[in-house]
């Protein structure tokens, strides 16, 4: 089999809040570029990229160049491609940023046409351990929001079946410690007891400062604390995480596979977030899950769930999936939630099918 023709294009989905209706800010767009690989079996696959912000042109040109480097290879001999790809550009100018994010696209849509050539769905293919998971709302209860908005929305998503759900602390301003326990207060008190409640700091906090408000919001019962400093600030995080009870988060902001092995080793987090772009794709994705296993530590994903379920389903350490709506409506259908949980899909490969007239409407170049 081999890659006949390949095909790139950004779009712009508009920054709305569908699963509590609480958008901080409206008219926002987030630039997407999406990527079609055709093979001359009749195949497609789609993979898709994103995090290029105002060099989104710069990354859908990157993607372009690299994929055009593949056209008549084999899409089945993905470690090969990486290889290639990583000789040709990335070995270089990598292994981060925009060469990765790129890989990244073809690497998903390789994936998403040796499923649909195996006549399997992705998670069965790459070791289909269950076909349901958890899932947590995401999203919604952003440090941006007053408390009462806050709360609402935290009811919005428990009246909608959602039985875990993130917020976030280090809110805007200069808040003090005793503010930011108010509000992840708010949010607990909104949605009770027996809710699992994430938390996101989104590297904002000192580590000093993380251990002071995280020893503060013991007694609220938090499933996780995110990001709690910087990302590559290992040993920062470990002493963090020896000084709190509640679990630690963190893996999204790293690049490639070897920064989670030096997360890992200096005890950074308990709880390894992989996100599907960042760390090089599927191929990339399961080789952290895997060294995540070896240090018996759970993996969870990061945004984009409709593909994220998968991985997680696949794998025998995956906790959760982020419930992240952002791209949802690009695709004609997308698995279901049923009593928290996702369903996996039994359609071949990611099991996605774009749906065309959206795609028009946010196409952009
Ligand atoms: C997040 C970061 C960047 C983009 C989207 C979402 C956030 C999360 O850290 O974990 O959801
Ligand atoms: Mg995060």
């Amino acid at each position: 089999m081999k890659i006949t023709s390949v095909h790139t294009a950004i779009l712009r989905i508009p920054e709305d809040d569908p699963l509590a209706d609480m958008p901080e800010e409206a008219g926002r767009f987030r630039p997407v570029v999406i990527l079609r690989v055709r093979t001359d079996a009749g195949i497609e696959g789609i993979g898709l990229t994103f995090y290029g912000g105002a060099m989104t042109g710069t990354l859908r040109a990157a993607v372009d160049e690299l994929v055009a480097l593949i056209v008549g290879d084999d899409p089945l001999r993905i470690e090969a491609i990486h290889r290639k790809l990583g000789a040709a550009a990335g070995d270089n100018c990598g292994p981060a940023g925009i060469f990765t994010l790129a890989l990244s696209a073809i690497d998903i849509a390789l994936w998403d046409i040796k499923g649909k050539v195996l006549d399997q769905p992705l998670w069965r293919l790459l070791g289909g351990m269950r076909d349901r998971v958890p899932t947590y709302a995401s999203g919604s209860l952003r440090r941006g929001l007053t408390d009462d908005q806050a709360a609402t929305a935290a009811r919005r998503l428990v009246e909608k079946g959602f039985v875990e759900m993130k917020t976030q602390m280090a809110l805007p301003g200069d808040p003090s410690p005793a503010e930011e326990v108010r509000r992840v207060r708010v949010v607990r008190d909104a949605i009770g007891p027996d809710i699992k409640l994430m938390c996101d700091l989104n590297q904002r906090w000192r580590p000093e400062q993380a251990i002071d408000i995280g020893k503060r919001v013991e007694d609220v019962g938090l499933f996780w604390l995110e990001d709690v400093t910087a990302c590559d600030d290992y040993q920062g995080l470990a002493r963090i995480n020896a000084a709190l009870a509640t679990p630690i988060a963190g893996g999204e902001y790293v690049w490639g596979i070897v920064p989670f092995r030096h997360m890992i080793e200096a005890r950074s987090v308990d709880i390894v977030m992989i996100d599907l772009v960042r760390v090089g794709g599927v191929t990339q994705w399961l080789k952290v899950a895997g060294m995540a296993e070896a240090f018996n530590l759970p993996v969870v994903s990061h945004v984009i769930p409709e593909m994220h379920l998968h991985l997680i389903a696949a794998v025998p350490n995956g906790l959760t999936v982020e419930y992240m709506p952002w791209m949802l409506k690009l695709y004609q259908e997308t698995p279901p939630i049923e009593r928290g949980q996702l369903v996996l899909p039994n359609k071949p490969g990611l099991g996605l099918t774009f749906d065309e007239a959206a795609l028009k409407s946010f196409t952009v170049a």
